[in-house]
């Protein structure tokens, strides 16, 4: 198994469009077409950058520490849901045209407050050059009807077979995306036609429903009808960043834009900012037609699309992503105990009693991940006494502790389960209906790799690299190993 991880950004000619360049003109593409289908976007997008605006007029240059403006105005992440490892196949030949590959894997099976009967994986840019370029990512998840805690034997045929007869992408799409993988690039002519139909692939489809086929999967789960109850698939939803996102939470609902309940994720506390906090707007009624089982179509409406919103913060190693688990169950043991308390009110204390105050300390603690740069005296040969005796001990700790390396955070590119399966749970109408009692289907992180015959990446593995990186580069510049225990 290979996977294809370019080296940095591509620039193509005036004749051809690298695959950097497709990826930002795709972004852009699916934007226009989400904001012409669900116009609370665009007041999303909106309400976004005024927000980032103001987080960078009050907090000078630190504002713009885990994030420039310019990367963080155009930055989103889609997402879709497919049917099959066919399909799956499928979107990631779409997808690696782009210069997105496979990272992560989320099974949302078991996720609580409810079981969604798909797995996951996202697809981005796996180098932080081409992140830096053109943020753009797609939460990709794919239906497992064999799962019998959701689907009976009978209902698995028949929701198989439905989507075995659909064509979700057209041959001559993927024909196109195999030749950008191939190439790194395609002609002008050949762009625009591969952005055309890629683009067309996720627009909702004005195909009437076929209601009874669409209600009876809706028992079982939303998702498994928005997946397996329509001949095409859709964007689902297209999720902008920003700076501060209870700032955002507050101005969408001052313009009166229904919010979910609560911001998923790390608390808003006084200490740094750690993997990602999401929120959304509620899902939203759209017109959609209905074919009857005596043939007749009606004008009728679903709710399934929603906007979502996203702020990012330091990538947490696997020791602090362990940390990060226990204060979330130790905030659920207190709620579950003192029913009357909210999360706002509890997560904050829990943090502040178990979690690092200072991105230093995070860093110290070997709970962050971070990039780190050589003290200018230092490196000039002229350290202080104690950046002497820090670099005679050669530790990382001593040495940012003494300011010799200069830690960088590493922000985080990655998705977490638990906020995935409460932001759709929050949207659904409907918890649906799951057995415990049967067996669920196996799939892993290499049944997906084996499915896309690319390697499914760690994301933790990825930060660690990149983190190891600098670690030489500065051992290069100070003329010594660096002890990283
Ligand atoms: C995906 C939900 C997960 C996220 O940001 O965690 C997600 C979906 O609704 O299809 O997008
Ligand atoms: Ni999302």
């Amino acid at each position: 198994m290979t996977s294809t991880n370019p080296v940095g950004p591509q620039v193509g000619t005036a004749t051809t469009v690298s695959s950097t360049a497709l990826r930002a003109r795709f972004a852009a593409r699916l934007s226009a077409l989400y904001g012409s289908e669900v116009p609370a976007y665009t007041t999303l997008v909106t309400v976004s950058q005024e927000v980032n605006q103001r987080v960078m007029s009050r907090g000078g240059p630190d504002a713009a520490r885990l994030g420039s403006m310019e990367r963080v105005t155009a930055e989103r992440h889609g997402a879709i849901r497919v049917g099959s490892p066919r399909e799956l196949e499928q979107v990631s030949r779409v997808f690696g045209a782009l210069g997105m590959f496979p990272c992560g894997f989320y099974d949302l099976r078991d996720a609580a407050p409810a079981p969604i009967p798909v797995v996951s994986t996202a697809f981005r840019p796996l180098d932080p050059a081409e992140l830096a370029v053109n943020p753009f990512r797609v939460f990709t998840s794919v239906l497992i009807p064999e799962d019998r805690r959701f689907f009976d034997a009978d209902l698995e045929g028949r929701l198989r077979r439905f989507i075995e007869a659909r064509e979700l992408f057209p041959p001559e799409l993927l024909t196109l995306a195999d030749r950008a993988i191939a190439h790194g690039e395609l002609s002008s002519a050949d762009a625009d036609r591969y952005l055309d139909l890629a683009t067309a692939s996720f627009a909702l489809s004005p195909e009437p429903v076929d209601r009874a086929w669409y209600a009876e999967l809706e028992r079982v789960s939303g998702v498994a009808a928005d997946i397996g109850g329509v001949t095409t698939t859709h964007i689902n939803h297209l999720t902008p960043r920003v700076l501060d996102i209870d700032d955002l939470y507050a101005s969408m609902q001052a313009r009166g834009v229904e919010m979910i309940d609560e911001i998923q994720g790390p608390p808003r506390w006084d200490g740094p900012d750690v993997l990602l906090r999401q929120t959304s707007f509620r899902a939203l009624s759209e017109p959609r037609r209905f074919r009857h089982q005596d043939g007749s179509v009606t004008e009728g409406a679903l709710r399934v699309r929603f906007g979502e919103v996203e702020a990012r913060g330091v990538a947490l190693t696997p020791a602090g992503r362990d940390r990060f688990d226990e204060l979330a169950a130790e905030v659920d043991r207190r709620i579950a105990a003192n029913p009357e308390l909210s999360r706002a009110e509890v997560a904050p204390q829990v943090w502040a009693q178990g979690f690092p105050a200072t991105e230093r300390e995070l860093c110290t603690q070997g709970l962050g991940f971070f990039t780190f740069g050589v003290d200018d005296a230092v490196a000039a040969g002229a350290g202080s006494p104690d950046q002497v005796a820090a670099l005679e001990r050669r530790a990382v700790a001593d040495l940012v502790a003494a300011d010799v390396l200069h830690p960088v955070p590493i922000v985080y590119e990655d998705f977490l389960p638990r906020s995935a399966a409460g932001i759709f749970a929050s949207n659904l109408t409907d918890r649906g209906a799951m057995d415990a009692e049967h067996g669920g289907a196996e799939r892993d992180v290499g049944w997906m790799s084996q499915v896309l015959g690319l390697e499914v990446r760690v994301p933790e593995d990825i930060y660690a690299a990149e983190s190891a990186a600098s670690l030489s580069a500065a051992e290069a510049v100070l003329g010594r190993t660096i002890i990283t225990q």
